[in-house]
């Protein structure tokens, strides 16, 4: 008995940290353990890292190094004037025809993968990336680079930097789906493109920005954003004549990042080889879905 009474705190206490060690692996779990897929993206089996995180390049940035970071306020901005915005108001008769015209312009528009060597005006392409810079952005952050690359010697180590991978990609990354869902293209890892091309224009997002004194801005929905400022770009590069084909060479992002010396917070996210289609240039017949199959009205 007396056995039994020096026992019974000794028993409590046990008792007590098993119900505790119990408790915090349960958090552990729930913490750790991925919750279950509601929709069908790839299952564990089908898992591919070079596909499904390409884009992410988090070799450097951790997320732990992102909670550690010194973040702005947006209090520690300046404070924003509002002033009055008038743009043209056109007469429906001539919204009607500059709708059209937009519309004939843009259907005009093909991925080239045949670029002429021709020297294009280096104003233009200004002129093209600022238009790009006119992009909406989550917070007005403006979360783009534009890496515009004419030194021939820096295209070459980026064809290099493509090739290589994408014969990996084409060979065995990618999986045969993927490869026979663009035989009708004709594309491979041989990209002449890079060398010939008279730009290449790799586009960065800013996953966050940087601030003096090293704060970090929240880039919010920087993905969206500098995507939108890529379909600016293109439409641009298609009102001065000028062609390209929105490449976006899977598992080459930190490697061109590397190359190109951009910082750690900036991702590729699209490279872009930009020139005046060469005079054999060919594309595929391709077609594009009527209005009724791309719009619902209700
Ligand atoms: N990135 C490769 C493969 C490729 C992928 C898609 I999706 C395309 O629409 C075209 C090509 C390449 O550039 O060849």
């Amino acid at each position: 008995m007396a056995l039994l009474s020096v026992l019974t705190p000794v028993l409590a206490v046990v008792l007590c940290l098993v119900i505790g060690f119990m408790l915090v692996r349960s958090r552990e779990t729930e913490t750790t353990s991925t919750p279950p897929r509601k929709t069908e993206g790839p299952k564990k089996a089908d898992f591919r890292p070079w596909v499904d995180q390409d884009l992410q390049d988090d070799t450097e940035i951790t997320a732990k190094e992102e909670e550690d970071g010194d973040w702005a306020d947006s209090h520690e901005e300046e404070d924003l004037l509002h002033v009055p915005y008038s743009p043209p108001r056109y007469p429906e008769e001539t919204m009607l025809q500059r709708s059209k015209d937009l519309y004939t312009l843009m259907n005009q528009r093909r991925s080239v993968r045949f670029i002429s060597p021709e020297p294009v005006p280096r104003e233009v392409i200004d002129d093209v990336i600022r238009t790009a810079g006119t992009a909406p952005s989550g917070a007005h952050t403006e979360p783009w680079t534009f890496v515009v690359v004419s030194d021939p010697d820096t295209k070459h180590q980026i064809r290099q930097i493509v090739e290589e991978e994408e014969e990996v990609n084409y060979r065995q990354r990618m999986g045969d789906k993927w490869v026979n869902d663009l035989a009708k293209l004709k594309t491979n890892w041989i990209k002449d493109y890079l060398d010939v091309a008279p730009y290449l224009v790799l586009v960065f997002k800013q996953t966050y920005g940087i601030l003096p004194k090293d704060k970090k801005r929240t880039h919010y929905y920087n993905e969206i954003s500098v995507s939108i400022s890529c379909g600016i770009l293109l439409a641009a590069l298609q009102n001065v004549g000028l062609v390209t084909v929105t490449s976006t060479p899977l598992n080459c992002g930190p490697q061109l990042r590397i190359l190109l010396k951009r910082p750690a917070n900036e991702k590729l996210l699209i490279l872009l080889p930009v020139g005046y289609p060469a005079s054999d240039a060919t594309v595929p017949d391709l077609k594009r879905k009527p209005l009724d199959d791309i719009m619902v009205h209700i």
